[in-house]
């Protein structure tokens, strides 16, 4: 197998954190993202800690065309991927279903779904020409159970559950593992894109708790890709301590 690991939404947040891990533990990552600066910043400090260079593919994953030619365009010695991380993903607004915009609907519709669809079918023919590899959706605990205000988000995890599934059979034959990891409430740049940019509003979804960090995401990636070739995960839900459920925060206040 080669060590090849391609992580789609490295600029923030658990791409970020989940490309710097996997680096630090020997593998050579591809990032993506939309915003090429971020990508740059990631790559000069990936480098400063491992002394590798990243391969950067700046992409938006919703752009059919842009995601295969980004692919297609990889040189020979970055093609032999042997791990994809569909990390790439949002929220965006938090109301009840009947006032919420289409704009934010199609965004997260296009972006949670649409988006793993595109990339998994651009990188997938090299894993099943070799049949091997690794395949790991970031779902959410909102996949796993809608809350108020959630709707459209928590239906979009909800298909990454299923597509995830889907994978896993239709790549069984294949020998390419699919697996999800459903984190909860993580402490990146979400909530700020959520609420449209209001900080204060976001900071306020993690008062009074110590929420997960990336880090904490990264770590059970690693994990997850780490197993040996007999073993699987298939799905890993992971909540801070004061998180119950969804909705169901222990806040110390
Ligand atoms: P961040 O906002 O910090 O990071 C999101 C990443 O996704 C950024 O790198 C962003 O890059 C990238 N991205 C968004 N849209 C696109 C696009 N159209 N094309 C390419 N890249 C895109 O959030 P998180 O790190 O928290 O989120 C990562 C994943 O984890 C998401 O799928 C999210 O749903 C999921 N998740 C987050 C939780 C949380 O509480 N934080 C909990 C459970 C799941 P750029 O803007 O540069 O394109
Ligand atoms: C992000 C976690 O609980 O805000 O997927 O939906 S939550």
């Amino acid at each position: 197998m080669s060590n090849i690991a391609f992580i789609t939404g490295a600029t923030s947040g658990i791409g970020k954190e989940t490309a710097k891990t996997l680096a630090l533990h020997g593998y050579r990552v591809i990032i993506n993202g939309r915003r090429e600066n971020l990508l740059n910043e990631l790559s000069e400090e990936i480098i400063t800690l491992t002394k590798t260079k990243p391969y950067k593919l700046v992409f938006d994953v919703r752009d059919r065309e842009a995601v295969y030619s980004a692919i297609n365009s990889l040189p020979d010695e970055w093609k032999d991927i042997s791990l994809l991380i569909n990390n790439a993903g949002l929220a965006a607004g938090f109301e009840p279903l009947h006032e919420g915009s289409f704009e934010d609907w199609d965004q997260m519709i296009d972006t949670n779904i649409k988006g793993i669809l595109n990339v998994t079918k651009a990188v997938v023919n090299s894993m099943l020409e070799k049949r091997s590899g690794h395949i790991i959706n970031v779902s959410s605990i909102a996949g796993k159970e809608a809350y108020p205000n959630g709707n459209v988000y928590c239906a979009s995890k909800a298909a990454v559950e299923s597509l995830t599934r889907a994978m896993r059979l239709d790549f069984l034959k294949y020998n390419i593992k699919v697996g999800s990891i459903a984190p909860g409430m993580v402490n990146t740049e979400f909530s700020t894109i959520r609420f449209h940019g209001d900080k204060e509003r976001a900071d306020n979804v993690y008062r009074g708790i110590d929420p997960l960090l990336a880090e904490d995401i990264a770590e059970a990636i690693l994990f997850m890709a780490t197993r040996p070739p007999h073993m699987n995960i298939d799905d890993m839900l992971i909540t801070a301590s004061a998180q119950g459920f969804s909705r169901e925060v222990f806040r110390k206040l």
